[in-house]
């Protein structure tokens, strides 16, 4: 276990959201000190070895906001409950024949207003790729199916020695043909990837780390302060900076959607400049910008 204190904030079903306290104000000579929380995000259904749910999903996006409207907050870690598994992906109790089911008792009268199931984890991995501070992957047990995918779709992977990777689609009737393959082939290699997902074979965690699916692997009991201490590190480097070169990743492989979040990350920087301002203000003012004191830039 970490040092760092966890508080729970929310009232969740499927999940706990928790914000860190209690840093230590150095992490190593020379560092400067930490600065920020983390904001820890449980998937809290280890008796189906943490497998999501529509509720699940919905409530992982809501804590994904909170967490990214939290301005303490500057790192976030997707874990799973126990020691058993990270997710072991959709819940199959509740696949309909069309998409996941709300409630499933009433398959035809979805609480959502739809008459029919759908895939929440489609949205849910846009927004993690979007969203503007780094997610940690900390992963205990089974990253398996649409679990291994919310994974991939996390910027960093920390590994317990107990964790084991796969895909399980062309043996339960799904596939994940979009960032599961994608991401999954930029990380491994189109080979490798084609592999995991034609074989669905499970693969340790030393073998991901030697494919390049994660980032590091720790003892089992070591796996909570291993990660805090990624995360403590990203905390004390520039938060902008973090936010760009995240941006900066994914513009090619996200294509004209991973150029926009670059472009508006650009965006909000030249709100903050004088250049930018003169525009606004003139428009206020109802007079003509004057834009001559600023540098044409080579
Ligand atoms: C994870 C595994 C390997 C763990 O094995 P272990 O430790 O032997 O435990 P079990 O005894 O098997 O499991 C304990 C209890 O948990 C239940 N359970 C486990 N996984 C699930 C699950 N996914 N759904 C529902 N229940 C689950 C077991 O049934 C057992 O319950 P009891 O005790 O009552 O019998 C092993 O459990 C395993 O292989 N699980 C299934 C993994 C799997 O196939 N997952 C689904 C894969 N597909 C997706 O995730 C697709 C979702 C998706 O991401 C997607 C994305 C984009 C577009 C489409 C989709 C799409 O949905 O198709």
């Amino acid at each position: 276990m970490s040092d760092v204190i966890w508080t729970p904030e929310g009232d969740y079903s499927d999940i706990r959201y928790e914000v860190s306290s209690n840093h230590g104000p150095e992490l190593e000579p020379g560092a400067g000190p930490s600065a920020g929380s983390i904001a820890k995000i449980t998937i809290d259904r280890p008796e189906v070895r943490n497998a999501f749910r529509p509720q699940t999903l919905i409530e992982v996006s809501h804590a994904l906001e909170r967490a990214r409207e939290d301005t303490a907050v500057g790192v976030i870690l997707l874990t799973g409950e126990g020691p058993l598994a990270f997710c072991s992906g959709g819940d199959q109790q509740v696949r309909g024949d069309s998409g996941y089911l709300t409630d499933p008792d009433n398959p035809d009268r979805q609480p959502s207003g739809a008459s029919v199931g759908r895939f929440h984890v489609t949205d849910l991995q846009i927004q993690m790729r979007r969203l503007p501070k780094p997610i940690v992957a900390m992963v205990a047990g089974y990253a398996i199916g649409g679990g291994h995918v919310l994974h991939l779709c996390c910027d960093l992977t920390i590994a317990a020695d107990n964790a084991r990777f796969g895909q399980t689609g062309p043996k339960v009737g799904s596939f994940d043909g979009g960032f599961g393959a994608s991401v999954l082939s930029d990380l491994v290699g189109p080979k490798k990837a084609k592999e995991i997902w034609f074989l669905c074979r499970q693969y340790s965690a030393q073998e991901a780390l030697a494919m390049g699916l994660v980032n590091t692997v720790v003892p089992l009991d070591e796996l909570e302060a291993e990660t805090v201490r990624w995360c403590e590190e990203m905390l004390a480097n520039s938060p902008f900076a973090l936010r760009l070169l995240k941006a900066s990743f994914h513009a090619a492989e996200d294509g004209y959607a991973g150029l926009q979040q670059l472009a508006h990350d650009t965006n909000l920087l030249f709100y903050g400049s004088e250049e930018a301002q003169e525009g606004r203000d003139a428009y206020k003012q109802k007079r003509h910008p004057d834009f001559s004191r600023f540098p044409k830039r080579a």
